[in-house]
């Protein structure tokens, strides 16, 4: 902790890269691990465009039930202290895996979203993407412009993901002379890799997590417990 606060105390440029632990302590779920969506919900059946193409309502059906958890929750002291952060250092890259918008929602502006974002809608058949934050949305939910039907504007198993967004946060990553990688098991890529690439190209390294995860003997430090009590002692 004492080394980590010492390096911020001297970083120009630092990048963030968050996962499902970050929102965690707001009461979204997580993915993996205890009570996690893919422990009582096959990612096959619900998070694949295969999924989608078979059975769309069932797929929409899950991502209406997301929506419905999501609505009334509010972004935690993590969130917090990292919006704080943005405005703190010269240059500060926000890199989120999830889809809640918690970040934005806490005052973070400037968000590089890999996965995509449950509030937004896209048409399968002219690609056209809207805010839409109806829940629940029609069971299976039309585009506005074309009539075709609309899927969840995120990024599932087998997708690519944007390649524009991909191409900042590379650039922030061989940039940045700090990266914090916060409350990610680190198994789904491209996402797993970006903390090592970040110290390949120079970067320390720090990971906040509950747990170790496969990186954490590879980074520079590895602070465990919970990101919304650490990352405000972080911006003290
Ligand atoms: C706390 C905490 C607290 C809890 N404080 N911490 C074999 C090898 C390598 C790659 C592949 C492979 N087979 C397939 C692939 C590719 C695949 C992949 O990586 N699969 C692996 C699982 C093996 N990747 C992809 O398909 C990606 N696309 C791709 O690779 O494209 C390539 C391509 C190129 C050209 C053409 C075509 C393709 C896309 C991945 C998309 C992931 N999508 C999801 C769903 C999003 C929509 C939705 O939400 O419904 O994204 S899956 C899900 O996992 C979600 C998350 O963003 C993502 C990561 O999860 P995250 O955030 O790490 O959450 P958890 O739950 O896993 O971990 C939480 C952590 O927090 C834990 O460690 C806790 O300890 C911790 N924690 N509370 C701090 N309070
Ligand atoms: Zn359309």
């Amino acid at each position: 902790m004492t080394q980590l606060k010492e390096r911020l105390r001297q970083a120009h440029h630092v990048v963030a890269l968050t996962g499902a632990g970050v929102s965690a302590e707001s009461g979204v779920p997580t993915f993996r691990g205890e009570g996690g969506l893919w422990r009582s919900h096959r990612a096959v059946d619900l998070a694949t465009p295969e999924a989608f193409a078979r059975d769309p309502r069932l797929v929409w059906a899950f991502y209406n039930w997301r929506r419905e958890l999501l609505g009334p929750l509010s972004p935690n002291p993590g969130h917090r202290a990292l919006a704080a952060m943005e405005r703190r250092f010269p240059r500060f890259t926000l890199v989120t895996q999830n889809i809640d918008n918690l970040h934005q929602e806490a005052g973070s502006r400037n968000v590089l979203e890999l996965h995509g974002n449950i509030w937004r809608v896209r048409c399968t058949r002219c690609a056209v993407t809207s805010e839409d934050r109806r829940v629940p949305l029609p069971e299976l939910p039309t585009c506005g412009v074309c009539g075709g039907l609309l899927r969840p504007d995120v990024v599932w198993f087998g997708e690519a993901l944007d390649p524009e967004v991909l191409e900042r946060v590379y650039e922030g990553l061989r940039s940045c002379d700090l990266m914090l990688v916060i409350g990610t098991s680190a198994v789904v890529q491209p996402a797993a890799s970006m903390g090592l690439y970040a110290r390949k190209h120079g970067a320390f390294v720090a990971e906040i997590n509950l747990e170790p995860t496969p990186f954490s003997s590879m980074l520079d430090v590895s602070l465990l417990g919970k990101a919304g009590e650490i990352l405000p002692r972080l911006v003290e």
